[in-house]
Parts: C-alpha cells; sequence; structure tokens
C-alpha cells in the first residue's frame, strides 16, 4: 500500500484506539485510494489525508430534560463539522443509547464522501445524543428535542450545518427541534434542517427517498449485468423508515423483500412485504416504540427466528438496511455460501471490514457500498434545501426524477472511477475514489488550513 496512506491509518488507529467504528471507516476508505493517491502526490504534499481524517470542529453538550413524572435527565448531544470543503455541513442526528463519539465520527466521516457523490454541494457532518427514544413518551421527546435545539441551536444554519433525520431522529423529531429553532431564533429559516413536514416546508419523496435511491442503484446494477428486477427476492434488515421505502419501490418494480430483522430476530415473509397493509404496519412498528419485529410475524402468520439474523436465507439479492456491523464473517460466509450474487449495503457501514473484504473477494458476487446506495437520502434533503431557499415546492415527479437520475448518475460516476484506475467493476472502490476526489481537489483549491 501506499506509504502516506500508511502512515495515516497508522496514526489514527494510535489516536483513536477507543473508537473502534472510526478507525473502521478509516481503513476502508483509505485502503480503497492506493491508486488514486500514488498519482496524486499534490496529496501529499499538502497534507490531504491528515487533514481529511481531522473533523474540522467537533463538539459535545449537555442536554438536561424532565420525564413526565418530573423527574430531571441528562444526556449529551454531539455534532461533528467534518468537513465542509464542498458545503455547509450536512448529516443526520442519531439519538440511540449506544452513540458516543466513535459512532459520531464514522457517520460523519463516512457523510464526506456520500453527499460528494451526490453531486450537490453539502459537506459531510453527523451529530446526535445517547438519549435512548425506546418507551418515551410523546412529551418527553419534545421535551428532550427543545433541550437539545437550545444547546445547538448557535452553531448551525442554513449556510452553516443542516442536520437531519437518523436512527431515532424521524419527522415528528425534526418538527420539535425546528419549532425550537424557530422560537430561539425569531426568524423562518427552514433551511436549517431536512426531513420537515410537508406543511412547514419538507420536500416530497423525503421519506422513501433513501429506500427508493437504493432500489434505484440497485436497478443500474442488474441492469449493467443484463438482469431484470422482476421477480427477484431481496433479503432485508431492520423494519424502520429505509426497510419501508425499500418494501415501497421494490413491490412497485415487482421484486419482493421476504425478511425483516429487529433486536428480538428476524422474520420470513415467503409472499414478501408487498401488500399495501404489510408495508403500512412497518410504519406501525416503528411508531409503537417496542423495537420488535416479532409483532410482524404475529400479525401477518409468517415464520418468526428469535435472536437469529436473516443472512443465512438464499435470495436473489441481500441487502442489510438496519444498521452498522450487522454481517459479520459467519454472516458473510453463509451469504457465499448460498451463491448470491448481489450484495447491496445499505445503512451506513453494514459489514466489518474483514466480511466485507471477503465478500469483495468472491468470484461472481457484486457488492455495492453503503455511501453509494443509501445517498439518495442525503440528495433529497439537499433538494430540500434547494427548495427551501428559492421560497418554493416542487412536486413529487420532480423529486422523484431527480431522485432517479441522482442514483444512476452514482452509480455512473462510481463504475467510471474504478475502471479508470483498471479495477473492473469495483463499486466500493470506485465510489471512495471518486467521493473523495471531489472534496481532495476543493480542499486542495482552497489552500492550506
Ligand atoms: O445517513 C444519512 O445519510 C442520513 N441519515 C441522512 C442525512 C441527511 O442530511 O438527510
Amino acid at each position: 500500500m501506499n506509504a502516506y496512506i500508511e502512515r495515516t491509518i497508522a496514526s489514527v488507529k494510535q489516536k483513536h484506539a477507543n473508537e473502534p467504528e472510526f478507525v473502521q471507516t478509516i481503513e476502508e476508505v483509505l485502503s480503497s485510494l492506493d491508486p488514486l493517491v500514488n498519482a496524486h502526490p499534490e496529496y501529499e504534499k499538502f497534507d490531504i489525508l491528515g487533514r481529511i481524517v481531522e473533523p474540522e470542529r467537533m463538539f459535545t453538550f449537555r442536554v438536561t430534560w424532565m420525564d413526565d413524572e418530573g423527574k430531571y435527565h441528562t444526556n449529551t448531544g454531539y455534532r461533528c463539522q467534518f468537513n465542509g470543503a464542498i458545503g455547509p455541513y450536512k448529516g443526520g442526528l442519531r439519538f440511540q443509547k449506544n452513540v458516543y463519539p466513535g459512532i459520531i465520527k464514522f457517520l460523519g466521516f463516512e457523510q464526506i464522501f456520500k453527499n460528494a457523490l451526490t453531486g450537490l454541494p453539502i459537506g459531510g457532518g453527523k451529530g446526535g445524543s445517547d438519549f435512548d427514544p425506546t418507551g418515551k413518551s410523546d412529551a418527553e421527546i419534545m421535551r428532550f428535542c427543545q433541550s437539545f435545539m437550545t444547546a445547538l441551536y448557535r452553531y448551525i444554519g442554513p449556510d452553516i450545518d443542516v442536520p437531519a433525520g437518523d436512527m431515532g431522529v424521524g419527522g415528528r423529531e425534526i418538527g420539535y427541534l425546528f419549532g425550537q429553532y424557530r422560537r430561539l431564533k425569531g426568524t423562518f429559516e427552514n433551511g436549517v434542517l431536512t426531513g420537515k413536514g410537508l406543511s412547514y416546508g419538507g420536500s416530497v419523496i423525503r421519506p422513501e427517498a433513501t429506500g427508493y435511491g437504493a432500489v434505484y442503484y440497485l436497478n443500474e446494477v442488474l441492469k449493467h449485468e443484463g438482469e431484470d428486477i422482476q421477480g427477484k427476492t431481496i433479503a432485508c434488515a431492520g423494519f424502520g423508515n429505509v426497510t419501508w421505502g425499500i418494501c415501497k419501490k421494490a413491490t412497485e418494480l415487482g421484486a419482493k423483500v421476504v425478511t425483516l430483522s429487529g433486536p428480538d430476530g428476524y422474520v420470513y415473509d415467503p409472499d414478501g412485504v408487498t401488500t399495501e397493509e404489510k408495508i403500512n404496519y412497518l410504519l406501525e412498528m416503528r411508531a409503537s416504540n417496542r423495537n420488535r419485529v416479532q409483532d410482524y410475524a404475529d400479525k401477518f402468520g409468517v415464520e418468526f427466528f428469535p435472536g437469529e439474523k436473516p443472512w443465512g436465507r438464499k435470495v436473489d439479492i441481500v441487502m442489510p438496511s438496519a444498521m452498522q456491523n450487522d454481517v459479520k464473517m459467519d454472516s458473510a460466509e453463509k451469504i457465499a455460501a448460498n451463491g448470491i450474487k448481489y450484495y447491496i449495503e445499505v445503512a451506513n457501514m453494514p459489514t466489518t471490514n474483514d466480511a466485507l473484504a471477503f465478500l469483495r473477494s468472491q468470484k461472481g458476487m457484486i457488492v455495492a457500498p453503503s455511501k453509494a446506495v443509501n445517498a439518495g437520502g442525503v440528495g433529497v434533503s439537499a433538494l430540500e434545501m434547494a427548495q427551501n431557499s428559492e421560497r418554493l415546492v416542487w412536486t413529487a415527479d420532480e423529486v422523484d426524477r431527480q431522485l432517479h437520475r441522482m442514483m444512476e448518475t452514482i452509480h455512473r460516476v462510481s463504475a467510471e472511477a474504478a475502471e479508470e484506475f483498471g479495477l473492473g467493476y469495483d463499486l466500493v472502490a470506485g465510489a471512495n475514489i471518486a467521493g473523495f476526489k471531489k472534496v481532495a481537489t476543493a480542499m486542495l483549491e482552497q489552500g492550506v488550513f
């Protein structure tokens, strides 16, 4: 490997030994960049790698809130403004009890390159809190969001940093966060957040965008292989917003999602999550805050596998769409043994690095990386920002058309970047190279700081 890359990885490993997820993404991205860094000695001269692995700014803040019994609780809030070379920092907020700096940094780092791949002017950022929304009442969620925004509002803005949702943060939370921002600022700056409700500046298709975009990307891969999506079976994970969008679009195109998962296990529905009733039930399951996928099996009379993951199922396409490190070596071996041809990552970093390397080395298997596949979500967030700044509203057809084109372009640009360096149809390396190159160019042109 290029010596400058090796030195950068070694120094991140040493400095962030207690943040394994961050080290993992750094190793994954940087090790793809060998041919690019070899071809660009100016990267080392101006220390692009050393600079890009260091957040421009990252801070924590205190979030104290009152529960329904009048008891006070204090959580930690985070915002990482990782890289602003190509646009205002942009990225979601994650509310989950396991949130700590290593999670925020890995998500922020991935976000830089994902956002660059959208082709739109957005930098990389991420934030969140170790607040656990499970079992909280609506009033508790509101008070938490108000306290969170009270601490954060001075440091964000439509041209500074534009948060959105991620796990634990959906339309309801964005509404409370925006209400508090507006109350504190005294201006109607709705471009400060995306994923808003339609009544105050949200974009149509934003809730569907990540899942729709993932299926559009999948469709490009299938076209490249001369195959049709019609009739294909898909194993998904989770049952949240992203998986919901995949089920909707897959159904529309004649494919079917046959597995869903949760912390309690997975369900197998051989008929697919294809009816309106089933697809809508995913929303109900999420809104119930129970975080149990067994509810789906009970309701629709399908099999539930407690404590298991769906990756041993023989399907046409695997789309891990739940969370980081969901697919480890043991699951990867099952996927390979089943002869599955399409491994399409959806969640941020859903595969451990050893499992990812193993899958990429399988002959005939096509692996697509999440930072490309799930970029339609943040891409439509950028379209929401554009509508807000123009003070107008686009139609669903217009947004969907732009999303579709964006995903085609991301797939093409990734494939071309890999091809340029003689790597063949390597979508993982291609996405890393194309995303990185755009940000590095902007950094070089703006001088050293
Ligand atoms: O991981 C992601 O790209 C998101 N959670 C969406 C970020 C956004 O700004 O819409």
